[in-house]
């Protein structure tokens, strides 16, 4: 029997109770009526599968009616929202966080238990959502979380790939790429909304005419048309009622059939052309911060951003006329340049759909956008040559190239007979091939340009965007990147969340400051001895995962010392592999050089194409190999963990004692697992780089292991001429781990196998790893040291953890919705 309804649990308010409760018996009742009404199936027949999908279904009921009365209030308040648009999404697992976020995990543990199901066994049932690459994607993520914790009116745009991120096997210590199928048993969270379908056209052409009203119309003809099918994702916000919405684009033939070609009796390019619009959505871009310029990926730009730009001037239009106001009701914030060009589709949907006067579209345009700038590398910022554009986006060109007139007028005024000037700020780079550059099309679209941590935002004024700075520096600010405190601690580490809690009460959930409780603690014998206990059990755990996974013994005696992150030469897996090799062979020569036992853990993809990068993890197996056979004698362990995902990081994480954050100082946009690490108490060894600046200025120098060179010295460095090789001279240490790497030794089958790892050093060194491997060796040992002090260690980690508040993306996400995009908390109610 139903249990009775509560006044605002009735069938006349179109809920059915008996999906909303979140009591043990409510939600046993919810998960047994999908094993039956949703999958078809006793529950004595039921797989592990049906199971987890079955309490999916239900706890998606349960955010169900929160998720309509958000989208209810937003729209009856009619308030201004914030739309992120982003390419990535690195969402991870969903379950464990929806139970937590809507408060109703122990409900469905005791609920799955009373069924003789664990619940555990359910939640690494779900696939992880890897739609990113790493950091960027992995921020969208945190922000949706924050958005809707805080109640603001938030929305998430960006694909749905039908292949996310590679899985990663390691076969003979090399990495293997398969495709990513999560999608292949079915997404229980997700709602298909075809009624809501968006065209969009690529390829034709623009055809210039007078208008009715004097004025001068083009029109966009031709080409072809793809369907957009958006999908819905719930996104809960915590102890709250607010459940916001992602938006993922899946793109999908205009017609079934070509039905010309069909009638022609030409079934197979019919077919093939189907083919050609639906591959879009088919796959993630494996690169982190790289641009590879592909056309494809153009495509695949455009087409979410023409999707999302269409569906947010619809909802606008459903209560407004006058598109004066459409700043003060919309904002959109671009992850990166990947959804720029939306600056010119929003241009065109004003100027040639609704026929606004340029000047004022424009103006509409700029106050409705900001840009979120998330690199320096020179290699990642995104160029696209004119001739595809001209061939893909003709009418987007047109807009660029007129964008770029009216811009160039203003420099010149300005700035006359600067033609340098106008030459580096021009969106369009001339040279043997034009190009866009759309980092400069996203700046001059936009009200606001935002670096994500001090110093990059810093050197984003100083060296990469320098005379956009100076003509316009109202524009530019800093946004502190920042990450959730319930996936990265309430829900990943119960155990240190149990006993912060039991110190200083739930508060610190969504107000990570309050973490600074916990400070004085750190005083309290008792306390240390529980939080030490805490880390010790989390890295037992963690030994038995990699135990049955990578059939190895870890020592949880050990420092557990990680470098968990994409592969890329400028994060330096080298430098640590180096000093690996070199603790190696000291302790060979002398097991007493060895301060304290340590476990060294990787876990890292390459993108398929960066072969060096590959190198990289080839040489690292190589190397666990060595070290690992006589670990007894040495202490030393070295671990590549395969396939680093969203879901490994939250096993990794709480189990880590150093955190390594060792990438050339200048080049680490931010970076985000260092302030995950933190939060978790474990000590960073890190460089002056990116948000490590800003960790150790709130912990402190004497709780940071501070090593290398500062990015300004790494500038004067390169000037004066870098020369690796006299490092390798000076340094006997290192000069014998890189000799043992040239001879082969740990590439037995090819010596020369490293060849090109090693020349790269030794030729040129762009990371300056040899510049910073003496000053890194000698913190490393300063790091185990203070480990030998378990006390002062155990001090040092609670003050980290204590000082981790302003890390959280709810910070973050409060400074972007008052100073950029100016959006209210709106409050749902019950
Ligand atoms: C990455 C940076 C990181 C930063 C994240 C999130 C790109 C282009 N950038 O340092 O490398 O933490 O963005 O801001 O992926």
């Amino acid at each position: 029997a139903n249990p009775p309804a509560s006044a605002s649990d009735t069938h006349d308010t179109g809920r059915e109770p008996n999906r909303t409760g979140l009591d043990p018996q409510n939600v046993r009742r919810g998960f047994l009526e999908h094993v039956r009404y949703s999958r078809g199936k006793n529950p004595e027949t039921a797989t592990a599968h049906d199971r987890f999908m079955a309490l999916a279904l239900a706890v998606r009921d349960r955010l169900t009616d929160r998720w309509v009365r958000t989208a209810r209030t937003y729209y009856e308040q009619d308030v201004k929202r914030a739309y992120y648009l982003s390419a990535e999404y690195l969402l991870g697992r969903a379950l464990g966080n929806n139970l937590i976020n809507i408060g109703m995990y122990e409900a469905a543990e005791q609920a799955m238990r009373e069924v003789g199901v664990d619940l555990g066994t359910l939640v690494e049932m779900e696939p992880d959502a890897g739609l990113g690459n790493g950091g960027l994607g992995r921020l969208a993520a945190c922000f949706l979380d924050s958005l809707a914790t805080l109640g603001y009116p938030g929305m998430g745009y960006g694909i749905r790939y039908e292949f996310g991120i590679f899985t990663q096997d390691i076969v003979d210590g090399y990495q293997v790429e398969r495709a990513d199928e999560w999608l292949k048993f079915g997404n229980p969270w997700e709602i298909v909304r075809p009624e809501k379908a968006v065209p969009v056209r690529f390829f034709g052409r623009v055809e210039h005419h007078q208008g009715a009203d004097g004025r001068p119309v083009a029109r966009w003809v031709g080409g072809k048309t793809v369907i957009g099918v958006p999908y819905d994702t719930p996104i809960a916000g915590y102890g709250n009622n607010t459940v916001n919405t992602l938006r993922l684009w899946q793109a999908r033939a205009s017609e079934e059939f070509d039905l010309l070609l069909f009638n022609a009796g030409d079934y197979e390019r019919s077919v093939v052309e189907k083919n050609d619009s639906e591959v879009i959505s088919k796959v993630l871009y494996p690169n982190d911060a790289f641009q590879a310029g592909k056309e494809l990926r153009l495509k695949q730009q455009y087409f979410f951003v023409a999707c999302s730009i269409a569906d947010i001037v619809r909802r606008y239009l459903k209560t407004h006329t006058d598109f004066r106001d459409f700043p003060n009701k919309a904002a959109i914030q671009l992850n990166d340049t990947h959804p720029a060009i939306a600056v010119a589709e929003l241009m065109r949907v004003f100027v040639d759909e609704k026929r606004l006067q340029w000047d004022e579209a424009w103006a509409i345009t700029q106050a409705t956008f900001g840009y979120t700038n998330h690199t320096l590398l020179a290699e990642a910022m995104e160029k696209w040559p004119a001739t595809l554009f001209e061939r893909l986006l003709p009418r987007h060109l047109e807009i660029i190239y007129e964008i770029n007139h009216r811009f160039l007028r203003q420099v010149q005024i300005r700035y006359p007979f600067d033609n340098d000037r106008m030459r580096r700020l021009s969106l369009v780079e001339e040279g043997p091939e034009k190009k866009i550059r759309m980092a400069h099309l996203a700046v001059v679209g936009s009200h606001s340009v935002n670096g994500v941590a001090e110093l990059h935002t810093n050197l984003l004024r100083r060296d990469v965007l320098p005379d956009f700075a100076e003509m316009a520096p109202e524009k530019f600010n800093n946004k502190t990147n920042g990450v959730t405190p319930r996936r990265w601690l309430a829900w990943s580490n119960p155990r240190l969340s149990k006993l912060i809690t039991s110190r200083i009460g739930e508060g610190w959930v969504t107000d990570l400051d309050q973490l600074q409780k916990l400070a004085p603690h750190a005083e309290d014998p008792e306390f240390r001895k529980a939080f030490a206990q805490v880390k010790k059990q989390n890295k037992e755990d963690l030994s038995r995962y990699l135990r049955d996974l990578c059939w190895v013994n870890l020592d949880p005696n050990a420092i557990f010392d990680v470098q968990i992150k994409r592969l890329h030469e400028y994060k330096r897996q080298l430098l640590n592999a180096l000093h690996i090799v070199s603790l190696w062979m000291k302790a060979r020569r002398d097991p007493s050089t060895i301060i304290a036992p340590r476990v060294f853990l990787f876990g890292a993809k390459a993108a398929p194409g960066y072969h060096l990068a590959k190198l990289i993890i080839r040489l690292v197996n190589g190397i666990a190999e060595v070290v690992n056979s006589d670990a007894g004698t040495t202490g030393l362990q070295v671990l590549f963990v395969p396939n680093y995902r969203v879901s490994l990081a939250e096993r990794i994480i709480p189990a880590t004692d150093v955190s390594e954050q060792i990438s050339t100082a200048g080049m680490e946009a931010s970076g985000t697992g260092n302030m995950k690490f933190m939060m978790n108490g474990a000590l960073t060894l890190g460089t002056l780089d990116g948000a490590n600046v800003e960790i150790r200025q709130a912990v402190g120098d004497d709780n940071f292991f501070l090593f290398g060179l500062t990015a300004d010295e790494v500038i004067a460095r390169k000037r004066a001429g870098y020369r690796p090789r006299e490092e390798y001279e000076r340094n006997v240490e290192l000069r014998e781990a890189l000799d043992l790497i040239a001879s082969g030794f740990f590439s037995p089958e090819d010596k020369n196998l490293f060849k090109p790892l090693v020349d790269s050093l030794l030729e040129e060194d762009r990371y300056l790893v040899l510049a910073d491997f003496a000053s890194y060796a000698a913190k490393q040992e300063e790091v185990a040291r203070a480990y030998k002090d378990q006390e002062k260690w155990t001090r040092m980690a609670i003050l980290n953890v204590s000082q981790s508040g302003i890390f959280s993306s709810d910070r973050t996400i409060k400074q972007y919705a008052e100073e950029i995009w100016r959006v209210k908390q709106t409050p749902v109610g019950t």
